[in-house]
Formats: C-alpha cells, structure tokens, sequence
C-alpha cells in the first residue's frame, strides 16, 4: 500500500487536532486516497475537509451506489474501498454493498456515522437512532466502533487488516457524532495513528500440500482448472498463465475469471463447459468455490446421476481460506494459502518437465469448442428486426475486442448470460458483474468506480430492469464526466416484455412502460444518449461513445419476446402450482 505523511491540522494557538482530521490522517496514511460515499448528519464536514485535504471524495446520489463501487474498487485494488455514510436510513442503504463484499470477498470497509451511544443504548429516540454495530456485525467480516479520538488510528488500522488479509470482505466501522468534534492534543494524535504493516501478508501453501495436488493432477487422465475471481484478485496474472500453458490443462474461467487469459485462448474450454464438467477426472478450483454457480460441485452437471449425487471427479482446491475445503463436496487435495503463493510454488514443484494431458481428452473438447462456436457464430450472423440479444451483442464483441483495455460492466438476467458467453474478454479484472448473488444493482457505482480507479473508458451492458436499480446514478456519472458507455437492453421488462395481467387491470409484474427512451434520461445531465434500433446504430453509438470519452446512453431496442424467465437460472425458480 502507498503511503504519505499524516499532514496533521492543528490549531495554531491551542495545537489541537480532531476526530475528524485523525481519521482523515489515518487513511491518508495508509494510503487510502479516494472515499466514495453521501454527505449528511454527522460526517457532512469529514467529506468536505477530505476534500480539502486531497482526497477524491466521490458523491453518489444512493448510498448503495456508493457502497457497490467501494466494494468493486476493493477488488480492482486490493485496497479496502472506503464508502462512508450518515447514520441509520445511509447506513442501511450501504449495507447491501457491506453484504455484497462480504459474500464476493471483496475488501471494503462501511465507515458509517452514528447517534450518541448513550440515547441509543437506551433507546430514548435520537436522530437517527440505531444500534448500527449490532445490525452490521453478521453481514460483516468485522465490525468496530471507536468511541475516543485517540483510538481513531487503532480503528482504522483494525478495520484495514481485517478487510484485506486472508480471505478479503466487507468491515463495518462505526463513528459516532460526539468522536468527530473531540479535540486531543495534536502530538498525541499524530501520534496514535498506525501505518498498517503488511496489510495483507503472503500465507504461504504447505509444502506436502502442494505435492499432494500435483501428484494428483499429473496422473489424471482428463484434467480441467476453474479460475475463480478470487484468482484475478489476486494479480498473480503471470504466474497463473504459465501454470495453465505449462500443464497444458484446459481451464474454464468463471464470471469475473474472464481475460485472466484471453477468452480466445487455446486452452479456453468454455464452449465446451458442459462437456468439461461431467467429464473431467481431476479438477483444480483456484480461487474458485463450490458454490451454487458451480452446481455445488454435485448433480448432472458434474456426471452425478440425480440432482445431489456426486460425479466421479477428484478435486484440488487452491483457496486462502482453510475452511473452504470440503463445503460442499470432498476436496482431495486442498492448498490453502494466498493464490500467488500456491500457484508458485505449484509451478516450482512442476520444475521443467510435465506430461500434456491425453490428446483423446484435448481433442474430445475441441470438437465440443469447434462445433459450438460455429453454431454461434451461425447465429450470431443473422440481423433480425427488431433486434435480439444475438444480434446487438455480436456489435458489443467486436467493440470490446477493438477496445480491450476498456473495463465492462455487466447486470441483468438474459442480458447478462447471453453478454458473458458472447463477449469474450482480453485481460484480467476486466470484467465486473452481479457476483455471487447474482444482484441487480450494482451497474452505475461500479461504472464510477471502475472509471476513476483504472482511468479507462467503460462499458456497461444493463438489463432494463437492472439498469433502473442505480439509473440515477447517471447524474454523478455526467457530473464527474465519465468515460462511460451504457447500453441499455430494453426489452420492456424483467426477463421479456410480453407478460400481462390475466384480470386487464394492471400492468404485469414484470413489464415497464413499453418502448421507454432511457437515451432521454442522460440528455436531462448534459450526457449524450442514443437510440439504437439496429445493430449499425449501436455500433456507430458505442464507438462514437469510446472515441470521445463522453458519459452516454445508448437505449438498445430488444425484440420483447426475445429473453427467457430467469436467463440461464430458469431451474431455480418455483413456478407456481398450476390450478
Ligand atoms: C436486488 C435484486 N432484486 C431482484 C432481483 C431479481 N432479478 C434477477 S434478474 C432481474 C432483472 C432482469 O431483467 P433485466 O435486467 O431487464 O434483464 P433481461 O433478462 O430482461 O435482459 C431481477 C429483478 C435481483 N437479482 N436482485
Ligand atoms: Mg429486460
């Protein structure tokens, strides 16, 4: 982590610094230099003096905004992203984001604002009153509150550990009003602040671990890696691709795990994942989890003959967490350790020489590949009017393709399953996208976070639906004047537009105003929007977009009938008993 020199304010005559400018001090000490978050009660002049004090202070107009773009600068970084809040109604609104980091093991810390503990505690009805420190504590990997101004430097440096070392998350810290006007003896303060040491220190695998993995893969006959996003986090960038090349192992790259390697990677087995699944003999997950987005490692996805029995597959799971290993399936061969870490020392264990897998393995998954993409690409070549997803997103690949330095932001239902298969991505931690849960809403404030931490142009490719969750968000894209491109996917609604209400009275609960303009929306804050019925219109609005660096909006017209309930996830869903 960078750091500078606490530049601490004093009052001349009295030498006198405050809560405010200790916690100001801490982060700039440890060389946190961005705060993304909504002014009010009591942190109102902690976002105005961190302005002052050259922090980039970036206001949302929802705290939830805020809050999913700490949380995805967290990962971008491997700093914690700081989103800060006024008490109870901010400090709800930025818990979601809390939770999301929490679950997608993304380092955030929720610094929130909160009422004099005495009138809470006694529940005699303060401003915004909340036990906020017990309500964030479960969705939390950790939660502090620092009551005294001399334990600001304490707080922040426990609150920085805790959401970078081991498996990263989300941290509450709780400031109260009374800490921020506390005076304390300028020296002292200085003083009392910590420069975090190590923030996130190396865990380094077992020795017999490690061998234990590479015996196992070096005798399976059909082997496939999983990347998860916790192996982007961890930019161990080269070193994972030379695992991958060097074994010669096919892998398949989860959501965020695309463009760790190219997509177009030979060893990209993709195209062929429900082949891979069942059918390999030794799977190693890195930074990966056996969660439902894994089928749980059980059932007909991975050759299991009814929905919860096991395949026949041995596993190596590359995790920092011991406590990973046996989730959800066995684990024969876990390596706990951070994923560089584990990865280097894999690929000193590999030494020179290793056997390529079968070529009956690599050839069966290149028949899979070849004959997927080619029926694809068949269909990804026909112009339907109006437009459909195929259509609209063989523009989005190619422009990513032309731009792929650009980051991409992508929520939705069908919007987002068909964007991930067709939009293939060309470098790590490009991608970024609803996560483990699967959330709608995280679009704008990743948009903002991903444009201010990486300084590229971006793209986000939106669900109507998804979009409507942060759209107002559009305003504080204008306003720092973003390069970011939106297409909105509008479809009409929620999975399609085509539903009604079988009595005639109202809408159907997933249908919106039918051929809503959202290209308007971004106009109303001196955007550029652009309506696209065709897939030249995207194209020419998307490279006018990239060119200019201009925040736009383009509204993709989508043929309504053309998604599926759920997208891909159309198992999970209960469909009501049929009378
Ligand atoms: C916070 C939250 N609320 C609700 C949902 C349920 N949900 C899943 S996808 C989706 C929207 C899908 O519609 P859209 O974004 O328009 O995508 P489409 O399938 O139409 O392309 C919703 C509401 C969710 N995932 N997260
Ligand atoms: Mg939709």
């Amino acid at each position: 982590m960078g750091t500078v020199e606490p530049q601490v304010a004093t009052d001349a005559q009295t030498q006198v610094t405050d809560g405010f400018q200790l916690v100001i001090d801490a982060f700039k000490l440890n060389g946190i230099d961005t705060i993304y978050g909504l002014p009010g009660i009591p942190i109102t002049d902690l976002t105005r003096r961190a302005q002052a004090a050259g922090l980039r202070v970036l206001s949302f107009r929802h705290e939830q905004s805020a809050g999913y773009a700490a949380s995805i600068a967290g990962f971008l970084t491997q700093k914690p992203g700081i989103c800060l809040t006024v008490s109870a109604p901010g400090f709800l609104n930025g818990l979601n984001a809390l939770a999301h980091a929490t679950t997608n093991c993304f380092p955030m810390i929720l610094v929130s604002g909160s009422s004099e503990r005495e009138i809470v505690d006694l529940q005699q009805g303060d401003y915004e009153e909340m036990d906020q420190l017990a309500i964030a504590r479960p969705l939390a990997k950790a939660a502090f509150r620092v009551l005294h101004a001399e334990d600001i430097g304490v707080g922040v440096a426990r609150a920085i550990r805790a959401a970078v070392s081991g498996r990263p998350g989300g941290v509450y810290l709780d400031l109260p009003a009374k800490l921020f006007a506390q005076g304390i003896d300028a020296t002292a303060g200085k003083n009392s602040l910590i420069r975090v040491v190590d923030p996130a220190p190396r865990q380094i695998p077992a020795p017999d671990a490690v061998k234990r993995a590479l015996d196992l893969l070096k005798n399976a006959k059909k082997p496939l890696i999983v990347l998860g996003k916790g192996a982007a986090y961890a930019q161990a960038d080269a070193e994972i691709r030379s695992l991958i090349e060097k074994t010669g192992i096919p892998y398949l790259p989860m959501s965020m795990a695309k463009g760790l390697l190219p997509d177009a990677h030979e060893q990209c087995a993709s195209a062929a994942r429900s082949y891979v699944l069942p059918g390999a003999d030794v799977v190693m997950l890195i930074g990966a989890r056996l969660n439902w987005l894994l089928s749980h490692g059980k059932g007909k996805t991975w050759g299991g003959k009814g929905h919860k029995d096991w395949g026949a597959q041995k596993f190596v799971q590359v995790d920092i967490s011991p406590q990973e290993a046996d989730s959800n399936v066995r684990i024969d061969a876990p390596v706990v350790g951070d994923i560089g870490s584990c990865v280097s020392a894999m690929l000193a264990g590999i030494g020179g020489s290793w056997p390529r897998p079968p070529a009956d393995w690599l050839n069966a998954i290149n028949e899979r590949k070849s004959a997927n993409v080619a029926k694809m690409a068949e269909t990804l070549a026909k112009n339907p009017s109006p437009m459909n997803f195929h259509s609209a997103l063989a523009v989005v690949r190619d422009i990513v393709k032309a731009n792929p330095d650009a980051m991409f932001v992508n929520e939705g239902a069908n919007a987002l399953d068909f964007t991930r298969s067709i939009v293939d991505m060309y470098k790590p931690r490009k991608r970024i996208d609803v996560g483990t849960w699967g959330v709608m809403g995280i679009g704008m404030g990743y948009c903002v976070a991903a444009a201010v931490v990486t300084k590229q142009p971006v793209i986000a490719i939106e669900g109507d639906s998804a979009f409507g969750f942060s759209g107002m968000e559009l305003e504080t894209v204008c306003r720092y004047n973003l390069p970011v491109c939106i297409v909105v996917m509008n479809n009409n609604g929620v999975y399609k537009g085509t539903d009604v209400d079988p009595t005639g009275r109202d809408p159907a609960p997933t249908v919106f105003v039918k051929g809503a303009r959202y290209d308007k929306l971004i106009e109303a804050f001196g955007g550029v929007g652009v309506h696209a019925t065709t897939p030249a219109e995207l194209r020419k609005g998307m490279e006018e977009a990239l060119r200019l660096r201009r925040p736009t909006l383009i509204n993709a017209v989508i043929d309504e009938t053309a998604g599926t309930e759920s997208g891909r996830i159309t198992s999970l869903n209960p469909s009501a008993r049929k009378k």
